[in-house]
């Protein structure tokens, strides 16, 4: 059990193993604990504390050595990320978890994130996705242009681009050492420690296996905002890939190993797909090639064999679950060193919507005689196709998702479609393939909490752009470009405050679904937020004239987890433009925003009040009464049980409540799996609005005390009275206008409530408003008489989707990744609507 600390700034790695007691395998392991100073020629100690089981914690001393490599410092041109593209109709290609020492920055002061804090780079190591073949980011231009010593730089995983109506063929492999992080493997099969990881800062104190940090070598792929089939080997996040065993120091699974029967499952995977957008295929274990499934099996039965010689009697084998599992006719979870991915990203190809029913359609009838017509998508059509846009994958094996995110596990995946076809009629041929793709990340090594108190940073570690901070992207003057920007950050959300001086910008599209006209002409350099997990694809229009200074032509943003944050939040520099070069002509294209949206799918059209067949309601809270406050949806932590059951092809209305009061609040990024869903109320009860007094000041918008009223804008909701818990859109004490909602007393019955808006945006990620202690007059608590406690108003908002096109199991969860691995997740089952009986 060892830990590389690898955090010396000497000139080679310093690999001082370090264990701790409670991940010992031997007698000689259990004695060490886990401070540990390394002393280095410079004189500067640096302390290791709260080691985690599979990361480190350096607490770089606030001195002016441990500096970044150039391309690490701010200032320097964005490295764009390598590309694995679609040809023929294919995204083939190879996915390698692996790991690497890269230059990892460290903000000094840890504090709040601010443009005079500065950044220590220290060598750790990581895990990384990469294309297969690949050289170490260091040795390879344009990196080895920038890089520093023998460690490599920080990037995320390949940009992956593909087109609506490709197929995917991936193959993914697991090599990390797990003997350079310590106790990394799943410690759940241990039998030991209860499982989870721990460190001498007091985790896992009150969490308990499976809902806390654990089996961080573990991998698997997450393709976040592809709607497609979420079984067997599409968008499936059950499935665990342990790391390759391993021959001496070499992985026994590679590229190689698997090609074969790869290549024979993918050319099998191909030809059935190929049938039908919605057909779902491989159904189970016995499709996939013997030769390959045979292998898996001698591996995992001889992983088991190890951890039994390793850990004793008690272990949690991998090969028996996978057994019971084949025999039910359920898909497998474990595999070891490889699993390839195959599915279908559906093109929807009808010019209008609904979609027209197939004419041999027998209304009513059970799936045994509409096989007859098609296939065993029951003659069913596609609903929804994928929307072509900017959507990103990442790391989702429950447990190490946080850390997995952090180290760099995620990366863009581009899928193109009419809308870049669209774009590019106005501004030229391929010219969306030369959009900046601007993977936003908060790389780090070891979760807060992990570290316990003195280490915590604020919001968690600076954003950075494909590994680097604060980059500079170039633009010639005059010049409109595409940024595709993800945040792909496990914790903060980052407010854009606009563009910079002289530029403009006009967002064509969220979380990877393009606006319509109507939302494209109605936005115009205004701010946005990208909570995790959030896309934007942006047109920014450069200014004429190079900018007087880096500081005028930079991007800023601010970090927050709440709204509330903002008030105190420093602003930060994103990334800065460069203007230069010769300038864009005035008159043409290139210099002007496309003057019409590209065409909008008709598969997005609004979700109508006549559609929503259903409606449920999640509560996300946070419990701070524990050691640490514990996340939880509807009072459950994780655990495997379905906690939403929806049937197929129907559209719902879900009230998504938070919470989550006072001290530290938060506002949980809501994120669900398959389908992007549509805003039609928003509550916010610690919305501000500007004191009419001092506009410098804000006033609270909610009130719960009619002597609390210092202007006639704020909305009284009373206290005793959850059914006045809603959004207040009309000044209380002005006349009811048509657009007033209920909760206002001053508006009686006068009110209408408000039709639902139109030209809604479809999102995957949205931030679920935080909830407020009610408070009187005097700021005093207002104390329910029935519960003898204070009044707790949550937030929420409320959602529509459409549950389509795609039967199976997925997961909802919070899009900050230390809850989500902490419990904040459950199971939504959208269930066949059609039974196998026939009724003749
Ligand atoms: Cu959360």
């Amino acid at each position: 059990m060892r830990i590389d600390q690898s955090n010396n700034h000497s000139s080679k790695p310093v690999n001082s193993a370090v264990e701790l007691k409670t991940w010992s395998r031997s007698k000689s392991d259990r004695i060490r604990f886990a401070m540990y100073c390394l002393q280095i020629a410079a004189t500067i100690m640096i302390l290791v504390q709260a080691l985690p089981a599979r990361a480190q914690t350096p607490t770089p001393s606030p001195s002016p050595s441990n500096p970044c490599p150039a391309a690490l410092t701010p200032g320097q041109t964005l490295i764009p990320v390598p590309v694995v593209g679609s040809s023929e109709g294919r995204l083939r290609g190879t996915v390698i978890l692996s790991d690497e020492q890269e230059w990892m920055t460290f903000r000094v002061p840890v504090s709040a994130p601010s443009d005079s804090s500065r950044s220590q780079c220290l060598p750790q190591y990581v895990r990384t996705f990469r294309e297969y073949g690949a050289r170490p980011t260091m040795a390879s231009a344009p990196y080895g242009a920038y890089a520093r010593g023998q460690y490599a730089l920080p990037r995320p995983g390949p940009t992956l681009r593909a087109r609506v109506g490709d197929l995917v063929q991936l193959t993914f492999l697991n090599q990390i050492d797990v003997s350079h992080f310590g106790d990394s493997i799943d410690r759940g099969e241990t039998g030991r420690d209860g499982g989870c990881d721990s460190s001498n800062a007091g985790y896992p104190g009150a969490d308990r296996f499976p809902d806390c940090f654990h089996g961080s070598s573990t991998g698997n792929i997450h393709f976040h905002g592809t709607h497609t089939n979420p079984n067997t080997t599409a968008d499936n996040v059950f499935i665990e890939v342990r790391p390759s065993l391993r021959r001496g120091d070499q992985p026994i699974v590679t590229p190689e190993s698997v090609a074969k029967p790869f290549d024979e499952f993918f050319a099998k995977c191909e030809v059935e797909l190929s049938k039908n957008f919605l057909k779902e295929w491989p159904k189970s274990w016995s499709d996939l090639p013997n030769s390959w499934t045979d292998q898996e099996e001698k591996l995992l039965k001889e992983y088991d064999a190890q951890m039994q010689k390793s850990y004793g009697p008690g272990i949690r084998k991998l090969w028996p679950v996978d057994e019971a599992q084949i025999k039910q006719g359920a898909w497998p979870q474990y595999y070891i060193g490889a699993f390839p991915f195959c599915y279908r990203l559906p093109e929807y190809k009808q010019t209008s919507w609904p979609p027209a029913k197939p004419t041999m359609q027998m209304g009513g009838a059970g799936t045994a005689e509409l096989q007859m017509n098609d296939d065993d998508s029951g003659g069913r059509m596609l609903i929804m196709g994928q929307s072509p846009g900017t959507h990103w994958y990442h790391a989702h094996k429950h447990g190490s998702t946080a850390i997995n995110v952090a180290n760099g596990m995620t990366g863009a995946f581009i899928i193109e479609g009419q809308y870049d076809d669209d774009l590019n009629k106005w501004y030229g041929r391929n010219w969306t393939r030369n959009a900046q793709v601007l993977v936003i990340n908060q790389l780090g090594v070891t979760p807060n909490l992990v570290r316990g108190g003195a280490g915590q940073q604020d919001k968690g570690p600076d954003f950075s752009i494909n590994g680097q901070e604060k980059p500079v992207v170039q633009m010639r003057p005059g010049e409109v470009q595409m940024w595709r920007i993800v945040n792909t950050s496990g914790r903060a959300a980052a407010l854009f405050m606009g563009p910079p001086k002289g530029f403009e910008w006009k967002q064509l599209a969220q979380d990877g679904v393009q606006f319509n006209d109507t939302n494209y002409q109605g936005n115009s350099s205004q701010p946005f937020l990208l909570a995790p997990g959030n896309r934007a694809d942006l047109l920014v229009k450069a200014p004429n004239a190079p900018c007087a200074n880096a500081a005028d032509c930079s991007v800023i943003v601010k970090n927050e987890v709440d709204p509330l944050d903002l008030a105190t939040a420093n602003p930060l520099t994103l990334l800065s433009v460069s203007v230069s070069g010769k300038p864009v002509g005035p008159t043409t294209n290139n210099a002007k925003f496309i003057p019409t949206a590209p065409a909008f799918p008709p598969f997005l059209a609004d979700i109508s009040d006549s559609e929503v067949k259903g409606t449920k309601e999640l509560r996300f809270r946070s419990d701070a009464s524990q050691l640490q406050v514990q996340h939880m949806i509807d009072g459950r932590k994780f655990d495997g049980e379905v906690g939403a059951v929806v049937l197929l092809n129907q559209a719902e209305e879900w009230k998504i409540v938070n919470e989550t009061y006072g001290g530290r609040i938060v506002s949980h990024p809501f994120h669900i799996h398959i389908n992007p869903f549509q805003i039609v109320e928003v509550f916010s009860p610690n919305d501000t609005l500007p004191d009419p007094k001092d506009p410098k000041k804000t006033i609270p918008k909610y009130i719960f005390d009619q002597k609390a009223r210092t202007s006639p804008s704020q909305c009284y909701l009373d206290p005793n009275n959850p059914k006045t818990w809603k959004p207040c859109t009309t000044p209380c004490g002005t006349a009811c206008g048509t657009a007033c909602t209920m909760p206002c007393a001053a508006c009686g019955t006068q009110c209408i409530p408000p039709a639902t808006p139109k030209n809604l945006i479809w999102w995957d990620v949205f931030p679920i408003p935080s909830g407020i202690k009610a408070t009187d007059a005097a700021g005093k608590p207002i104390i329910d008489p029935t519960t003898n406690q204070q009044v707790l108003v949550p937030g929420y908002f409320k959602m529509r989707s459409r549950f389509v096109d795609y039967p199976g199991f997925y997961v909802l969860h919070c899009h900050i990744l230390a809850h989500e691995d902490r419990g904040m997740m459950t199971i939504v089952e959208v269930a066949p609507a059609r039974t196998p009986y026939s009724h003749h």
